[in-house]
């Protein structure tokens, strides 16, 4: 791969990375507030699975939706803006951390509810199967969302019905404070998917090429008419599962382990062996994205809050 593209990961992986920093900052002074699920150390999995992706196809997130969301395209100052409860957020402020939104990029959400972004995802791809679009919709959920049912009626549907899903499973090996291992009998995610009739397999989700090179595959088999695929991407989050957790169920030295493996480290370090990256450049990337955070913090907190008037909206549909 030549160092264009490359380049081009490393910095959307710096952006998400540094934008979520700020953000818990911001947490810990209470300009942000309600939940804040934090993606860090899981960045090659929206990086690598979105830079396959066309501007056309549809994305599907969780509650840990903030790098889904930038990688996207979802402009930072409206993310940053939605945070800080604001009317200028992607979601008008009244969705929050866990609830980007953006149809223009055909984002469809955060979701609180663990899995509850997979029956939206194949009713998608459903709709896209009926109108004979080319397009595929791309469904993040975690480890924790196998065990819920309606993973289970979603994987039979779309394989059913040859629906053009990319299911993306973030195994992290934790719900909340569960082990994987504690809660699921059997924790080969990737050939439970397979029991469904539809291609799977499990990809190393600290390498962003790695996840690129399977996303590609997966989307040549869906677009060819193949039906759903199912990636097992394993990766682990470096912070706790949102900023109330202790951390009293895994090892310190478990998360050390996996820091060595820090995707962002791992491709810097492969184009630095390749004499494509330069201490300047490290450089000038982070104060080119610090300076974008910046920009969308001011935005975030100049921004006004939805007026009183206005509060009632939205919970109907408004006619014309
Ligand atoms: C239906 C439902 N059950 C329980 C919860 C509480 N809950 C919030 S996050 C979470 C863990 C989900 O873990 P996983 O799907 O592996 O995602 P991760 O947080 O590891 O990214 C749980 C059980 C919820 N939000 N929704
Ligand atoms: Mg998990």
């Amino acid at each position: 791969m030549s160092a264009e593209p490359r380049a081009a990961l490393l910095r959307e992986m710096v952006r998400i990375r540094r934008f979520e920093d700020k953000c818990a900052e911001l947490y810990s002074a209470a300009k942000i507030r309600g939940f804040l699920h934090l993606y860090v150390g899981e960045e090659a999995v929206a990086v690598g699975v979105l830079a396959r992706l066309r501007p056309d196809d549809a994305v599907v997130s969780t509650y840990r939706d903030h790098g889904h969301a930038l990688a996207r395209g979802v402009p930072m100052a409206a993310v940053m803006a939605e945070m800080h409860g604001k009317v200028s957020g992607c979601s008008r402020g009244r969705g929050g951390s866990m609830h980007l939104f953006d149809a223009e990029h055909r984002f469809y959400g955060g979701n609180a509810i663990v899995g509850g972004g997979l029956p939206v995802a194949v009713g998608l791809a459903l709709s896209d199967a009926m109108r004979g679009h080319d397009r595929i919709t791309a469904c993040f959920f975690g480890d924790g969302a196998v065990a819920e049912g309606e993973f289970h009626e979603c994987m039979n549907l779309a394989a059913l019905w040859k629906l053009p899903v990319l299911f993306c499973c973030e195994n992290n090996l934790y719900a909340m404070g569960t082990a994987l291992s504690k809660a699921q009998a059997e924790t080969d995610l990737a050939l439970r998917a397979a029991s469904y009739g539809m291609a799977s397999w499990p990809v190393d989700g600290m390498d962003v090429l790695a996840v690129r090179a399977a996303t590609e595959r997966a989307t040549q088999v869906i677009r060819g008419g193949g039906g759903p695929c199912f990636l097992e991407l394993h990766t682990y989050r470096f912070r706790a599962h949102s900023m109330y957790d202790p951390e009293r169920y895994r090892d310190k030295s478990e998360v050390e382990r996996w820091k060595r493996h820090d995707p962002i480290d791992r491709l810097a370090e492969a184009m630095r062996a390749d004499g494509e990256l330069t201490d300047a450049a490290v450089e000038e990337l982070e104060r080119a994205v610090d300076e974008e955070i910046a920009h969308a913090v001011d935005f975030a907190e100049s921004a006004p809050v939805e007026p009183v008037e206005d509060l009632t909206r939205f919970v109907y549909a408004e006619r014309p």
